[in-house]
């Protein structure tokens, strides 16, 4: 007998299974990215409240050139988690006044994406060669060696301040394993600022931010047939200064009780009760230089915006020898 109806489980729904289940309950920021929510993230980084985006974007457009020079040339630039590519067109053009040849390999888990970013890309500098890489980078970063020659690694928006420390340090570990002497990684980083500029960017008065969290409640209702009442949740952001962390979550606004169908999973809230979505660390430099260090990379020289409200750092593949144990 065939079945009437198939419904494929989604890949995640143990992982959400798992973190629902758990004290205190958790969801993985990576649910946030379906197609509305990444609408709503592009969203998010328009707001007058969400500094991150437009601030490296204007570090980007004053001084890639000095950071083209110092990556140093010819160089291929790969982008990691580059997305549809809107902040990368000003450096392939500072790459493209030093060489002949500007080649671009942007690297993300979606193809609407990529081709978005292609697209773009094509579009500013008509004579780049565009190869898109669809990976996950759960899977490693095996692709990096196959690009050939001297490469430019470009990790943007402070994507690596949804890692926990460990997480990070283990990440860039395994891109620095698939690097040379020669090459760099340009990384972007959101620095330590007052709360009263952090909990706005992640509370912002319109409510995107609200949606852009809640999407992930939504999402589970129709991919894993749950029935989140979304007007029960509460969007919550946080400074968490011990751990120099924004912290988000959906807070249960009574007690209530959730099935995800598809799971067969009960989940009970109490009033208050809350689910952590996403945490989004700040950097001092001080942690940026030991990340890396601690990552096999040495910090070669960063930029900041006037405020020093955001840095891009280029780091080269650390000499082995001369690599400051790691102790803390
Ligand atoms: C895409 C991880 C850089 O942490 O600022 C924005 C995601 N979450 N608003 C960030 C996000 C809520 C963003 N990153």
């Amino acid at each position: 007998m065939i079945a009437r109806e198939l419904v494929a489980i989604p890949d995640y729904a143990q992982e959400v299974v798992r973190g629902l289940t758990a004290r205190p309950k958790t969801l993985p920021c990576k649910l946030f990215y379906d197609e509305r929510g990444s609408a709503l993230f592009e969203e998010i980084t328009r707001l007058t409240e969400y500094y991150p985006t437009r601030t490296e974007f204007e570090i980007l457009q004053q001084r890639s050139s000095e950071m083209v020079q110092a990556a140093g040339s010819p160089i291929s630039v790969v982008e990691l988690g580059a997305g549809t590519a809107t902040k990368t067109s000003t450096l392939l053009r500072a790459v493209a006044r030093r060489q002949i040849r500007v080649r671009y390999f942007p690297v993300d888990i979606s193809p609407t994406a990529l081709t978005e970013a292609k697209e773009r890309v094509q579009r500013d500098l008509p004579g780049a060669h565009v190869q898109p890489v669809i990976a996950d980078f759960g899977n490693g970063f095996h692709f990096l060696g196959e690009i050939p020659g001297r490469k430019l690694v470009l990790y943007l928006g402070s994507s690596i301040g949804n890692f926990d420390p460990d997480d990070a340090a283990s990440l860039l570990r395994k891109v620095r394993e698939r690097l040379s002497e020669a090459d760099a990684l340009l990384l972007g980083t959101d620095m330590v600022k007052s709360p009263r500029v952090l909990v706005p960017a992640y509370d912002d008065a319109q409510g995107v931010t609200e949606q852009f969290n809640k999407n992930i409640l939504w999402r589970i209702n129709r991919e894993l047939g749950a029935n989140f009442d979304l007007d029960s949740f509460h969007h919550i952001a946080e400074w968490n200064p011990r751990r120099s962390r924004m912290e988000i979550y959906l807070e249960s606004t009574r007690a209530q009780t959730v099935v995800l169908k598809l799971t067969r999973t009960t989940v009970k809230f109490a009033p208050g009760e809350r689910i952590h979505t996403e945490n989004s660390y700040k950097y001092t430099l001080e942690m940026v230089e030991r990340m890396l260090c601690v990552s096999g990379f040495s910090l070669e020289k960063s930029w900041f915006d006037r405020r020093k409200w955001f840095g891009l750092h280029l780091a080269r593949v650390g000499k082995t020898r001369n690599r400051i144990p790691m102790s803390f």
